[in-house]
């Protein structure tokens, strides 16, 4: 963990420096000057072994020899990490599956014609899901088809017996099978969230391997309920994404436009915002304002939402947000849920920014709050756009720096099939033979924040730069497919300069980028939906943990990062995760974390710090995977087996010895 005193060591982005220093000649702090402010953060809490749970506490365990090592109830630093991190594990499968929940429910007011300016896009996806579904489709309408798909699905939340229906419909027999062995699978997406809470009450669960069995079931809910309810309807809702190119960064904002910039998570109300930017009499009226027209762009997953599916251009990932005011050239934000920072209203007033919020799950003092919903939403979206164009006038002065990068995104797993597989073949084979000919030496998905405790987007891109190099194909979501995005590695021509030459070939050989944006955090369930197909196309194994395949989350910041890596891990993969989770003031579970788990499902998490070592991690679990498959050697790069490389049990003393600095502030790691 780095101290960032001085500001250049804030970002590797530009645009982000340059409005960073702006901002700090004025005095304006921002979320890099509050995280200096914190100093090192309290040992007892970063290691995990803090407990608050009741009423008896806090309590804290001793990380020196002397000192407690239980508290009052008798819960060991195991217990205490355990269900802490479990706690988290359950909010972020919340927060996904409640945005999940949010779009079948619009579905079906929009098949029941009571969602205003909906109407069913991806009538091709509903389709396909309905069979898949087992819907009938014979003789039926549309909209009748939509309503019985998204009433099953909208069971799958509060479902109180039985399985959820994903893992088995969509997952490799052996990996189900295995499941079903641990019973792992939820039985419904919000009872395991629901037991979470129960198991993690003051006196109930003490077993801190039991507590991340269940932290891994209740995942499930999430990569293999809510978070892919929410894809697959957004497709059906929205219609599917297609490659599409745009920008990132924020010189995608015009001084001669009206601009809005939409940040959150939901696409239910930036779709229609976008819908409605496009308005004949709102763009009458920003003439009338003086403004050349409405530029709607996104700040983290609802940037990714809307660029996807309209090509919309990114203003930023997450720590962009605060920057992006600062330009003095943002009308109005408008927020949904997730990720947004309460200090956005700091800066709103300073640059004349009116901040919107929209739900009724996520208000902030100072900002206007226009309640969203479906019945009226194509009112909302246009009273928010007047609301921006009205505002165009009041800018004081603007300052967008001209940073923007060109970038190709929309890719999912139906139009990935098409591309590998050509025209003709829609299939995985191209891909998996890449791989198993040593070509390719397998897939890695790059996912997740920015955090503070890293220099912006530098773990993100160095990390996918190494992955590349060793001609490794990455799939990218969320704030680090932006991060990636910034500096290139978006386009096609990106193989040519940083891919190794297997990687290279496939890319110039189909005309793909060697970094694949699938979309959103909620999208990752598209990879998990990918890796299936690789699977069942036959040649790298039976189970999901056989593929030749490794996660990273370099820069993970919140709950909803957890609960991927959970589902992740949970679903056979090898996952770096940094900053480590809170779990290390436990040696045990942090033991059971980064090498137990394998044995038990398959995968396991790394909490290796260093960017390009974690990286040599991921491909050394790769190696270690083609060789148990006995695929032939790579052509082109070396292999990380023979190689001296970290050890994943140093990677874990490496974070440990970083966080265990000493504190600077609050009780300074000294106990009372
Ligand atoms: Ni994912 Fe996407 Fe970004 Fe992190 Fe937040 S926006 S939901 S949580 S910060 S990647
Ligand atoms: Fe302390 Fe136990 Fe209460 Fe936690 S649950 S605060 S360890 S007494």
């Amino acid at each position: 963990m780095t101290d960032k005193s001085a500001k250049t060591a804030a970002s590797i982005d530009p645009a982000a420096l340059a409005m960073i220093e702006k901002l700090a000649a004025q005095g304006v702090e921002t979320a890099f000057d509050r995280h200096v402010e914190q100093g090192t953060r309290c040992p007892f809490g970063d290691k995990g072994v803090c407990c608050r749970i009741c009423d008896m506490g806090p309590c804290r365990i001793s990380l020196k020899e002397k000192g407690a090592k239980r508290g009052i109830c008798g819960a060991t630093a195991s217990t205490i990490a355990a269900r802490q991190l479990i706690r988290q594990v359950a909010a972020g499968v919340a927060a996904h599956s409640d945005h999940g929940h949010d779009i079948v429910k619009t579905l079906k007011l929009a098949a029941k014609g009571d969602a205003q300016g909906y109407t069913i896009k991806g009538v091709d996806r509903l389709m396909a899901l309905a069979k898949e579904w087992g819907v009938k489709t014979d003789q039926r309408e549309v909209k009748e088809i939509a309503l019985e798909l998204a009433d099953l699905a909208l069971g799958q939340f509060n479902q109180q017996e039985g399985e959820i229906r994903y893992p088995a419909m969509r997952a490799p027999e052996a990996t189900v099978k295995n499941w079903r062995r641990l019973g792992l699978i939820p039985v419904g997406v919000e009872h395991e969230i629901v037991e979470t809470l129960h198991r993690t009450h003051e006196g109930v669960d003490a077993d801190y391997m039991n507590l991340i069995m269940h932290g891994l079931r209740t995942s499930l809910g999430d990569g293999w309920g809510g978070a892919m309810l929410a894809t697959d309807f957004g497709d059906i809702l929205f219609g599917s994404p297609m490659p599409v190119r745009s920008q990132v960064n924020l010189g995608v904002l015009k001084e001669d436009h009206v601009n809005i910039v939409v940040h959150g998570h939901e696409p239910t109300l930036s779709e229609m915002v976008v819908a409605a930017s496009r308005d004949a009499e709102m763009l009458a009226l920003a003439k009338q304002k003086g403004a050349q027209g409405i530029l709607v762009g996104g700040i983290c997953c609802t940037a990714n939402e809307i660029l996807m599916r309209q090509g919309a251009p990114v203003v930023g990932n997450f720590l962009h947000q605060e920057l992006a005011l600062a330009t003095g050239a943002v009308d109005v934000m408008l927020v949904d849920v997730q990720c947004i920072m309460p200090a956005v209203i700091e800066h709103a007033a300073r640059f004349h920014t009116k901040v919107i919020t929209t739900s009724k799950k996520a208000k902030i003092p100072g900002a206007t709050h226009v309640q969203f919903d479906e019945e009226h939403a194509y009112d909302i979206a246009k009273s928010i756009v007047r609301t921006a164009v009205e505002n165009y006038p009041n800018r004081k002065g603007q300052d967008i720096p001209p940073n923007k990068t060109d970038l190709v995104a929309g890719f999912t797993v139906q139009n990935t099939f098409w591309h590998l597989g050509g025209r003709y073949r829609s299939t995985f084979r191209p891909l998996n033979d890449g791989i198993i000919s040593g070509r390719l030496r397998g897939v890695a998905a790059v996912i997740g924040c920015n955090n503070v405790r890293k220099v912006q987007d530098d773990s993100h891109l160095k990390m996918v730069k190494e992955l590349l190099k060793n001609d490794v194909l990455v799939v990218m979501t969320g704030c680090a497919a932006t991060a990636c995005a910034k500096y290139g590695l978006l386009q096609p021509e990106a193989a040519a300069e940083y891919a190794g030459q297997g990687l290279r070939e496939i890319c110039e050989a189909v005309g793909l980028p060697p970094v694949l944006h699938l979309g959103s955090c909620v999208d990752n369930s598209r990879i998990l939906v990918a890796l299936c197909e690789m699977s069942r196309e036959g040649g790298l194994g039976d189970k999901l943990s056989d593929l030749p395949i490794a996660g990273a989350a370099p820069e993970a910041m919140c709950e909803k990062a957890i609960a991927i890596g959970f589902y992740c891990v949970a679903s056979g993969a090898y996952v770096n995760y940094s900053p480590a989770m809170k779990v290390l003031g436990s040696p045990e579970l942090t033991q059971l974390l980064t090498e137990g788990l394998e044995d038990i499902v398959g995968g396991k998490f790394s909490f290796e710090e260093d960017p390009v070592k974690a990286a040599q991690l991921m491909m050394r679990h790769m190696d270690k995977k083609r060789k148990a498959l006995k695929l032939r050697p790579l052509m082109y790069a070396k292999s990380f087996l023979d190689e001296e490389s970290p050890e994943p049990a140093a990677a874990v003393s490496t974070a440990a010895a970083q966080i265990s600095e000493p504190g600077k502030k609050g009780c300074g790691g000294v106990r009372p």
